[in-house]
């Protein structure tokens, strides 16, 4: 078999709004504009998946059943999985997220005959790693399904280092930071702006996330809260999630009227372009796509500097960074860039040349390509 035909990967990960579904659904795209087949295996169709000829979406179902007080999802994943890697003789399975799609993932290669198995991928995201893998009634199941990977990938250096201090391992883990490859947006930055409500000189503030209490959505009001003069800016919020105690908060502070939202947006670039800056004030982040989702537009980013953050952002280059929980800092930062447009246009600038030299799928998708490669074709790689 030619070790450089088009692969067949099946790709599982979480489908409702978050970064590792993001993830995994841009790299299928891009694995198919390769040339390459992505089956995706999950509950649901992920949200920002296009429709691609390459691409298909195998779903799991999951019956309720009356004896169990808790539904199971892992085993029908895991036999779904061992379907499709059957019957489209997958190559390498990638599973993004450990739990439970690694655990899953493993069972599923161990229930097909030895000829008939794909590698297993697993790509650490963040949270699988910094918060389930330090409760003991995870650990050793995410330990587990590591170590019989085929391989490992974190999407940062930070993420590689903290996976290693919680679930101390021996086997090799390779870095893959995040890619972004923006469509076009379908409306101008002027059209944007004026659907938002933005008057004349206002600078448009962006925070896109899952609102989760670790994104500290209480520093970001309070450090919007302190900016003066306040006619001078509005916040998008791009809610992943319910942003009723957002807008409660924002109440509470006396800024809601500076605050915009909008929920479960899928043309994500007409947002993109319309905004200055983007502020995330995150107490840990092990890449935050949303920065580099908006360096991609030419916006710096004022962020905290948490976790895989300086990999992403330059301080002072392409951004400002602040230590967490600092939101007079956070203010400061933000301030900063109001007053000086020309600094802001300039890091914005940064901030684009970095996204695309670093972070762009023709740098990052190769890099996945290789290590499926490395994986199904052994003997072409071995030195
Ligand atoms: O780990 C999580 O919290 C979930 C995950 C997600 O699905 O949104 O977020 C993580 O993965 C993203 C994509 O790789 C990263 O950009 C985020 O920084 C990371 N979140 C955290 O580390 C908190």
């Amino acid at each position: 078999m030619p070790a450089n035909r088009p692969l067949r990967i099946g790709i599982t990960c979480y489908p409702s709004v978050g970064g590792s579904g993001i993830l995994a659904s841009a790299l299928g795209e891009e694995l198919a504009r390769r040339g390459h087949e992505a089956h995706f295996i999950s509950y649901e169709q992920p949200f920002r998946l296009s429709n691609l000829p390459e691409v298909s979406f195998h779903p799991v179902t999951i019956n309720d059943y009356a004896l169990f007080k808790y539904p199971d999802y892992t085993l029908p994943l895991s036999v779904k999985m061992a379907e499709v890697s059957r019957a489209h003789r997958l190559d390498v399975l990638h599973v993004h997220y450990a739990v439970p799609h690694a655990t899953a993932a493993i069972l599923a290669r161990d229930m097909l005959p030895p000829a008939e198995r794909p590698s297993i991928v697993t790509t650490l995201h963040g949270t699988d790693t910094t918060l389930l893998g330090q409760d003991a009634a995870y650990a050793p199941a995410i330990r587990h399904a590591l170590a019989q990977s085929d391989a490992v990938t974190t999407v940062s250096a930070f993420l590689e280092r903290e996976t290693r201090r919680v679930l101390p391992m021996q086997r090799s883990i390779d870095v893959i930071h995040n890619f972004f490859e923006p469509r076009a947006p379908r409306r101008t930055r002027e059209a944007m702006r004026a659907e938002l409500g933005l008057r004349a000189g206002e600078t448009l503030l962006l925070h896109a996330s899952n609102l989760r209490p670790l994104k500290r959505i209480d520093v970001l009001l309070a450090a919007v809260a302190r900016l003066q003069p306040r006619e001078a800016f509005r916040l998008l919020i791009l809610a992943g999630d319910d942003p009723a105690p957002c807008l409660a908060q924002a109440g509470a502070l006396g800024i809601a009227d500076r605050i915009i939202i909008r929920e479960q947006v899928f043309d994500i670039e007409d947002y993109l372009q319309a905004a200055d800056l983007t502020v995330y004030t995150s107490e840990t982040e092990s890449f935050c796509l949303g920065i580099l989702e908006a360096m991609c537009f030419g916006c710096p980013a004022v962020s905290t500097a948490v976790g895989g953050v300086p990999e992403v952002v330059e301080d002072g280059v392409t951004g400002l960074l602040v230590p967490p929980g600092d939101a007079d800092g956070v203010a400061r930062a933000i301030e900063t860039l109001l007053r000086d447009s020309a600094r802001r246009q300039r890091m914005g600038g940064a901030a684009r040349i970095r996204a695309r030299e670093r972070f762009s799928a023709d740098v990052i998708v190769p890099q996945y390509e290789a290590l499926y490669r490395r994986l199904a074709f052994p003997l072409a790689w071995s030195p």
